[in-house]
This record gives structure tokens, C-alpha cells and sequence, in this order.
């Protein structure tokens, strides 16, 4: 399904992100970078090794040691993936409180993400379901902080694409029914 938000594109596709020929695609990566289950074992799996040493070299020099934080973003080469970059984010774990800092967190990594996508002048990137599946965040409120994020960034800038990349029908149902409320009210 795709939907015009001022002059750009949001579309919302069923599919694996590993597969997805946008300019970038973005990891539900966790703060140490190297790698784990989902999404992020999956696009580690695709890219290959060459994913896993830029990330260690990224943690080395850029955050000297240190994990990367909640809701911030980093950029690598995608190495054997059709796409050209992978924009590595870590997404907030759900434990029921804080619940006003855990979505500020996780548009965050919406926001961080897709700026980053801007300043390497790229006009395409795919999205997964950040923090739905390991770290748990209830997916109908993600999906509404997801899509707000996004359509306010695209509203306001000249970008192109956003594919959000569901990997089951369900995920997608859900986000096509915060898309059409969301898209409503603007
Ligand atoms: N393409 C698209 N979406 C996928 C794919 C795929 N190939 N594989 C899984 N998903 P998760 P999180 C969906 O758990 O909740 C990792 O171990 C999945 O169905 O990958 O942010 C990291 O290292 C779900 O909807 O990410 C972190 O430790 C969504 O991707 C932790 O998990 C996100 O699920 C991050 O947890």
C-alpha cells in the first residue's frame, strides 16, 4: 500500500528487510553492535562478515568502547545486501513504565534514522517494526509512533521513499490501520 505524504512516498510492504533494494535499510540492532537474533541476525547473516567488522570498528573509534545509545543511529556499507547502507538504531525495551520516555525513545530511532538517511543525500530507506519482537514494545503504539514520526519528517522535507517492511500479515494489518488514522487527521 502506498501513500503520498507531500511529494514523497510511505508504502507498507509484507517482506523481508534483508531483500529490500531501497538506498538503505534500517537494523533493530541492540547497543553493542555486534549482532543477535530477528532482524539483526538476519541482516548480519545477508550482509556478511564485512557488516560485523565496520560495526566493531564503529564501537571502537566513534563511541570509543562505549554502546551505542537507545534511540541514537549509526551508518555502515551493506556489504551483500542490494542495498547500498545499513543505518543501525537500538530501539527501547518495553518494561511497562516510562512508558512517556520509551516512545519518546523510540521515534527517536525514527527520527535519528532518517536524518542520517537526509545527510548521506539518500532518497530511499526501509524500515522494520523496531522493538516489536525481542524488546517487546506493544506494536499498536509503536505502530502509531512509528508512522507519526515518519509522515511529520516527510512533511517537511523532500526525501522519497519510506518503506515499512512488516514481516508478517498481521504486523502489517496493524499498520495499515495506524496509517489510515494518522494520515486522517493531517
Ligand atoms: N525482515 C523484516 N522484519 C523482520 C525480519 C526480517 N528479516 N526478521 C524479524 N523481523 P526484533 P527488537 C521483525 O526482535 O524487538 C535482536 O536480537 C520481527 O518480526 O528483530 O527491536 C537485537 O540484537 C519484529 O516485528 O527487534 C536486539 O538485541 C521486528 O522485526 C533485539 O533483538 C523487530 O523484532 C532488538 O529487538
Amino acid at each position: 500500500m502506498k501513500f503520498d505524504v507531500h511529494g514523497n512516498t510511505l508504502q507498507l510492504i509484507v517482506g523481508d528487510i534483508t531483500k529490500q533494494t531501497t538506498d538503505a535499510i534500517v537494523n533493530a540492532a541492540n547497543g553493542s553492535l555486534l549482532g543477535g537474533g530477528g532482524v539483526d541476525g538476519a541482516i548480519h547473516k545477508a550482509s556478511g562478515p564485512e557488516l560485523l567488522k565496520e560495526c566493531k570498528q564503529i564501537r571502537k573509534e566513534k563511541l570509543k568502547g562505549e554502546y551505542l545509545p537507545t534511540g541514537e543511529a549509526v551508518i555502515t556499507k551493506g556489504y551483500q545486501l542490494p542495498a547500498k547502507y545499513v543505518i543501525h538504531t537500538v530501539g527501547p525495551i518495553w518494561t511497562g513504565d516510562n512508558v512517556n520516555e520509551k516512545n519518546k525513545l523510540l521515534a527517536n530511532c525514527y527520527i535519528n534514522s532518517l536524518s542520517l538517511a537526509k545527510k548521506y543525500h539518500l532518497q530511499s530507506i526501509s524500515f522494520p517494526s523496531i522493538s516489536t519482537g525481542v524488546y517487546r514494545f506493544p506494536i499498536d503504539s509503536a505502530s502509531k509512533i512509528a508512522l507519526t514520526t515518519i509522515v511529520k519528517f516527510l512533511q517537511k522535507n523532500n526525501f522519497g521513499t519510506v518503506v515499512m517492511t512488516l514481516f508478517t500479515k498481521g504486523d502489517f494489518e496493524i499498520y495499515l490501520q495506524s496509517a489510515f488514522e494518522i494520515l486522517e487527521q493531517n
